[in-house]
């Protein structure tokens, strides 16, 4: 291990394999076609044969599931939907005794309009205490019937939402949401919030968890007086495909600097507690100097990197995200974060123009993102190769279908449940192939964890593979990195004595010298043996749409 490796003391979270769980979808342990934490629990031996380090699960706390439970309408206690904190604690406790992290999700933007605080600010008066948790406004206009500004949703629509009047002198306020109505934001300038905000980290901290990712990070302070924003901005908004909140211009809504003060509070807190227990944040920030704010020493301990996420499959794309999203960080000296998906945006293969060309490229990317140097996010279902699933409209639930006006489908096409085991629906999530919260596509029984195993050709081998290497190659764990020269089309680094060749071209590229470790597909006959590694390298050439770890000499 040379110098510039990862000291041995660099914290675990500085170089985790985390793995991103949505519980409606990921395992159905009591048989109601909804995926719960009884479920998560029994899959935990799937997961350490896998070899992540850590969980991220996103929100399982009481909700009355208006965005899939980032309507939090109790965030210390569990949705029976999902089981109970007796349930939850004995997860915990199994995935520990295995030696797996559990990281869970915290939702600071807003909490469900059925929240305690919400329901007392609908009955109290405006100017009350408890409208002041909250961003109620007057409207504008002479009856107060126009909204306070004119920010737009997320989600569509206007981000405000009118009550009624509570008597004779009020014409009915409006209150700000950034998300569906159902998620009223949290006023973070008023000191109740971020002391209930650390009452809960402290719930879950008690309990044993690692760390939190943090929902919205960026989102949590708004801009004083909260004036209108760019109407072009809107405009290019309201045009944006889902998965995307990367915009050129300055949004209003989010990134002020304001946030930094809260997220010092997370730190201190977390930095209370023994054991290394970390924080995650998700900031969509385009611009990498306001990035690596968020990143401070005193401050979270990592922030998504999304450029990867949102670059098409091409070699200069991903050139230009891997080098901005380093050069950011390296500043602040805080690793990266990769991840190529999660619950909200289209999955890796379905991007990269699915079917066998899609997975190919989502094999390859995943040999990518694996072996850069900093922390990686796998979204469940990835390590199968699974696609988006194209939902018939009754099926769909994303609260963005309504809201775009049936003009964005949204989300849900990512959050289908994943497929066990069997060759018919449910394929062994739950046993009734009607109940299963979105339906399952037919021909998911070659995707299935079960026939994957049997297959060492499988994507779920290959990230077996290449978890099991990353954890026992410290030149992968550490933080050298260089880039080599490669052909057009090709990408390549090094890794200590690892190199990395990355064809997203259309013609082969020949490999450099040395033992081909991993390849994310065949390079020539005899690729795909159970031993794993591909084949004896030197000299071979890499086929497009393919990635390989070479060991040079
Ligand atoms: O997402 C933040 C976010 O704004 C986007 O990912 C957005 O949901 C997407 O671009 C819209 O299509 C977080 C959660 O990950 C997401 O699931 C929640 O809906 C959102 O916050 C609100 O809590
Ligand atoms: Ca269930």
């Amino acid at each position: 291990m040379s110098a510039s490796e990862r000291p041995d003391a660099s914290p675990w979270w500085a170089s985790a394999v985390f793995y991103q769980v949505y519980p409606r979808s990921f395992a159905d342990g009591n048989d109601d076609g909804i995926g719960d934490l009884i479920g998560v629990r029994a899959k935990l031996p799937y997961l350490k044969a896998l070899g992540i380090d850590a969980l991220w699960l996103s929100p399982f706390y009481v909700s009355p599931l208006a965005d899939g439970g980032y309507d939090v309408a109790d965030p210390c206690d569990v949705d029976p939907m999902f089981g109970t904190l007796a349930d939850f604690d004995a997860m915990l406790a199994d995935a520990h005794e295995l030696g797996i992290r559990v990281t869970v999700d915290i939702v600071p933007n807003h909490f469900s309009d059925q929240h305690r605080w919400f329901q007392a600010a609908l009955a109290a008066t405006p100017g009350s205490p408890e409208r002041a948790r909250f961003i109620f406004r007057d409207g504008c206009g002479p009856n107060g019937d126009q909204p306070p500004n004119n920010w737009p949703s997320i989600f569509g629509g206007p981000a405000w939402h009118r009550v009624a009047s509570t008597g004779p002198d009020d014409p009915g306020q409006w209150y700000l949401h950034i998300f569906a109505p159902e998620q009223p934001d949290l006023d973070w300038t008023n000191p109740e919030v971020p002391a209930e905000f650390e009452r809960i980290l402290r719930f879950w901290l008690d309990r044993g968890v690692d760390g939190f990712r943090i929902d919205v990070t960026h989102g949590i302070a708004k801009p004083e007086g909260l004036p209108d924003m760019d109407p072009a901005l809107i405009e290019q908004l309201a045009k944006h495909e889902h998965g995307s909140l990367m915009t050129a211009g300055k949004d209003l809504r989010f990134d002020n600097d304001g946030v930094h003060e809260y997220h010092r509070m997370f730190r201190r807190v977390l930095d209370s507690y023994p054991g290394e227990r970390m924080a995650v944040g998700e900031a969509w920030v385009p611009d990498h100097e306001r990035l690596a704010r968020y990143v401070r020493p005193d401050e979270l301990n990592l922030t998504f990197n999304f450029e990867l996420l949102e670059a098409k499959w091409d070699d200069v794309e991903f050139h230009e995200a891997i080098t901005r999203s380093m050069a950011a960080l390296a500043d602040v000296g805080a690793p990266c974060t990769w991840v190529l998906a999660n619950h909200d945006v289209d999955r890796v293969v379905s991007r990269y123009g699915g079917g066998a060309l899609g997975l190919a490229r989502a094999r390859a990317a995943a040999l990518v993102t694996l072996s850069l140097p900093g922390a990686v996010y796998v979204y469940n279902g990835d390590e199968l190769g699974l696609s988006n699933v194209g939902l018939p409209d009754w099926a769909l639930q994303d609260p963005t279908w309504e809201r775009s006006e049936h003009k964005d489908r949204g989300r849900d096409g990512e959050r289908v449940p994943l497929p066990w085991s069997g060759t018919a629906r449910p394929y062994g999530f739950g046993s009734d192939p009607q109940a299963t919260w979105l339906p399952q596509p037919e021909g998911w029984g070659l995707f299935t964890a079960e026939a994957e195993d049997a297959d060492p050709t499988s994507t779920l081998w290959l990230y077996r593979r290449a978890l099991a290497m990353r954890a026992a190659t410290p030149a992968l764990l550490g933080s050298s990195f260089e880039w080599l020269d490669a052909p057009e089309g090709a990408l390549a680094y090094r890794r200590g004595d690892i190199a990395v060749v990355m064809n997203a071209g259309p013609v082969d590229v020949p490999l450099p010298a040395g033992e081909v470790l991993l390849s994310s597909g065949p390079l020539a006959a005899g690729w795909g043996t159970p031993a794993g590694a591909g084949v004896a390298g030197g000299g071979s050439s890499l086929p497009t749409d393919t990635v390989a770890w070479i060991r040079t000499a």
